[in-house]
This record gives structure tokens, sequence and C-alpha cells, in this order.
């Protein structure tokens, strides 16, 4: 089975990594809009017409379905893409609400913080959503300064500490019963951060997009074969040999 990733730029892989590593599939192909990016911070209009490029590009290529790995594309514009793709397209909205009570088994008095894109939060999707679940004590918080401290590789130490200070620091005058007990990983750039981030709030679990959506994935597709490895081809619009780099910096494999 071969499945196709987008991203509007790296942070996607970390989607890709969860996939390649569940032996599923023969091969991805991971398509990521480098020239466009970031996202996160560009209106639901703007981002909707690169999704739907995006849709056209990979309406193109041989792959069984398509997993949107960008949590701002997939709360903006899943159902547009789904409309205009001839393949099946999955977001990690809906496996990242449902892990919470699934992978890091919450219950519904559980304080939840989602971090995420302004875009994504802006949306309220992840807030209405988990609440509809019957959560009813749900934070959420755009964190967009934890995107380019990722791609510089800072995922401990000074700079990602002084990020906390400054979006999480209100939160330390909250009741221990009120501090996060689950954090969802709203970005696609959060999982290589998500040790500090529990650290950070006392051993909080976390939830990332790329385990979600391969729990989803196993839930909802027949994916019967085992596969000794998963081919990995990247396409850009821009830099692609950048893009193979943090592949293999972040312990992708067989990148092409
Ligand atoms: N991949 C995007 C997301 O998951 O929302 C984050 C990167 C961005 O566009 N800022």
């Amino acid at each position: 089975m071969k499945v196709g990733v987008f991203d509007s730029g790296v942070g996607g892989l970390t989607v890709a990594k969860a996939l390649q590593a569940s032996q599923r599939f023969s091969e991805l192909v991971y398509y990521c809009d480098t020239a466009r990016v970031p996202y996160g911070s560009k209106d639901s209009n703007t981002v909707t017409r690169y999704a739907l490029e995006a849709v056209e590009f990979f309406n193109g290529v041989d792959v069984d379905f398509l997993v949107v790995a960008c949590n701002t594309v997939s709360v903006v514009a899943l159902q547009e893409m789904q409309r205009f793709s001839n393949k099946p397209v999955y977001g990690v909205l809906e496996p990242g609400v449902l892990a919470l009570e699934q992978l890091a088994g919450a219950h519904h008095q559980d304080p939840v913080l989602i971090i995420a894109t302004q875009s994504t939060i802006r949306s309220g999707e992840y807030q209405r959503r988990i609440q509809a679940l019957g959560f009813n004590n749900v934070m959420a918080m755009a964190t967009p300064l934890f995107v380019p401290i990722v791609e510089e590789g800072l995922y401990s130490g000074s700079v990602l500490n002084a990020a906390f200070e400054h979006y999480f620091s209100p939160m330390q005058a909250l009741p221990d019963w009120q501090t996060p007990k689950t954090i969802v990983l709203g970005c696609t750039h959060y999982p290589l951060i998500a040790a500090a981030l529990s650290q950070h709030f006392a051993g909080a679990k976390t939830i990332h997009s790329g385990e979600a959506m391969m729990h989803w994935l196993e839930q909802h597709c027949d994916l019967q074969q085992q596969f000794d490895h998963t081919e990995l081809t990247i396409l850009a619009s821009e830099n692609v040999d950048g893009v193979k780099r943090v592949a293999e910096r972040w312990g992708l494999l067989d990148v092409k």
C-alpha cells in the first residue's frame, strides 16, 4: 500500500516517521510546500487555496490515500480537499481528538491543554471537538515560536525554556488540579519537544499527530500487510535537499 503525505513544511515528517515505523506501507510519497511555509499564520482562504493545489498535485500521484499531516490544513481545508481529491484524504484532527481517550487514557474532568499554530487555535476546531467528547476543562494556546525553535534543532535548553516562560508563566498561578495532565500537540513540529513539554508540566502525557494518525489508520483502513521497509520519496516546492537533510536528522529511513 502506498500513501501520500502532505504538509506545509518539514513538520509532517514526524507523521511520516510514525507511518514508516509501522511497516504497514510499501512506500510513502511526502510532498511539502516549503516555498510558502508557514501556513500557520495565514488566513483560511489562503491555506485552502494552497491545500487544493496540493490535491491537484496528488491527483497525479499513484497512492492509495492521502494523509494531511499538517494540523493547520486539517482544521481549515480538509473537507474541500476531500471534495476535489480522486482518492481518500485523512487529516490529523479527528485522530488527535480521539487519541485523548484512546491513547492517553484521559478522563473527562482532567485538564487538557491544546497547543498549535495561530490558525489552528483560531479555528476553535480542536477545542469544539474535545469539548463535544465530554472534556470540560480545556485550555488552548497558540505557540507559534516553537516552530522555528524546532527547525533550529533546539529541542531543549535556554531558548526553548525562554519560550516556555513566555507562553506558560501565567499558568504557574493555576492550582494543581487545573495544571494540564494531557497536552495535545496540535502542530506537527511539537513531537520533537514532547519530552521537554512533559517535563515542564510535571509528567503530563502528550498526543502526537503521527501516533494518533497511525492508530486511527489501523482502526479505519484494511492494513493487513507488513513490509520489511517503507521507501520514502520526498518532494517539495522548494529546497528539496534541505527537507531530505531534515528527514535524515530526524531519523527517517530509506529517503529518496
Ligand atoms: N505543519 C503545521 C501544523 O501542523 O500546523 C505547522 C507549520 C506551519 O505551517 N507553521
